[in-house]
């Protein structure tokens, strides 16, 4: 069978301050530590080597690009490839992007997929960006998302590594159930996903106490109607004085968590994953081909 040993490096909180040799220096002692507990493959958040910087309004064009990666890997996060190359181990991490396109300057949220010859396999730029595009006073932080990144163009796509074929989401597309369905629908086994998530949600504070439940609800149903391990993990703990969820967890395709971390802070989780197992969820109650309806579905990829 094809047994993959999967670790969740969770992370604690990025400070404004902590300089992204700081950073990268807590995921490689993340990652030598995921190493020796036999892991293959280290999975790490959103934005893993900033703070969530969109909480703030920035004004100073500087300050922005101060957060954002204009070559991977940069000087920064050399190490990390490197020492990731030196273990054999394959890696995944989020980051903020910002790329010369077509003429212009994007600026995206990314997360890319490292194979242990530093190469990157698979590049993912967020598609459901949530939040909002202005300053909106009566919030006791920002979510600015839609004022700093751009919206990906791409799809989900899949590349295969360990004879299993993997896809790369980031946060908010995990509460999307048309995420899951599109990987699978394109043969994907295993989904990454890394996600920064306030405990506090502005418009619906009534919902602060479902922060938990909702992250596990949407990751759950997303790999068992799908039959998809999913690996969620988060940026977790006290940033910049916003509590953000921890609650890392390896979901297998039954929709059971098969690991979960304890803690918001630097965490390594790991479980064995048997990628065959997505059979008992594809080959029966979703086996798309005997069972599922699109022609039924009209409305469901109409823009
Ligand atoms: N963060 C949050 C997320 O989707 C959010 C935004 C929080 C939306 C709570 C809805 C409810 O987990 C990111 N970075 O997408």
């Amino acid at each position: 069978s094809r047994e993959i040993v999967i670790a969740a490096a969770q992370m604690g909180p990025n400070q404004r301050a902590d300089s992204r040799r700081k950073i990268v220096q807590r995921m490689i002692a993340l990652m030598e530590k995921a190493a020796r507990c036999g892991a293959q493959l280290v999975v790490y958040p959103e934005l893993a080597l900033t703070t969530f910087f969109p909480r703030w309004y920035i004004k100073d064009t500087s300050e922005i690009d101060s957060f954002f990666e204009t070559e991977m890997p940069g000087a920064d996060t050399a190490p990390l490839f490197t020492r990731a190359r030196e273990l054999g181990i394959t890696f995944s991490f989020g980051f903020a992007e910002k790329t010369e396109q077509a003429g212009g300057v994007h600026h995206f949220n990314t997360s890319v997929l490292v194979d242990k010859n530093s190469n990157i396999i698979l590049r993912y730029r967020k598609i459901h960006i949530p939040g909002h595009s202005q300053y909106e006073s009566w919030r006791p932080f920002q979510h600015l998302e839609k004022f700093y990144f751009k919206p990906g163009t791409e799809p989900f796509s899949t590349a295969r590594l360990f004879d299993a074929e993997f896809s790369l989401a980031i946060c908010n597309d995990r509460r999307w159930p048309e995420t899951y369905r599109e990987m699978a629908l394109r043969g994907a086994e295993i989904a990454l996903i890394g996600y920064n998530t306030p405990m506090h949600y502005a418009p619906m504070p009534s919902h602060d106490h479902l922060q938990s439940f909702h992250n596990h609800l949407c990751m759950q149903a997303g790999a068992y109607q799908n039959g998809l391990w999913v690996i969620g993990v988060a940026k977790a703990g006290l940033e910049e004085g916003c509590q953000l969820l921890g609650q890392t967890c390896i979901i297998a395709p039954t929709g059971e968590i098969a690991a979960q971390a304890s803690s918001t802070d630097d965490e390594v989780i790991l479980a064995l994953c048997d990628i065959d197992r997505v059979k008992e969820i594809r080959e029966n109650v979703f086996n798309f081909k005997h069972h599922r309806r699109p022609e039924m579905y009209p409305l469901l990829s109409r823009t």
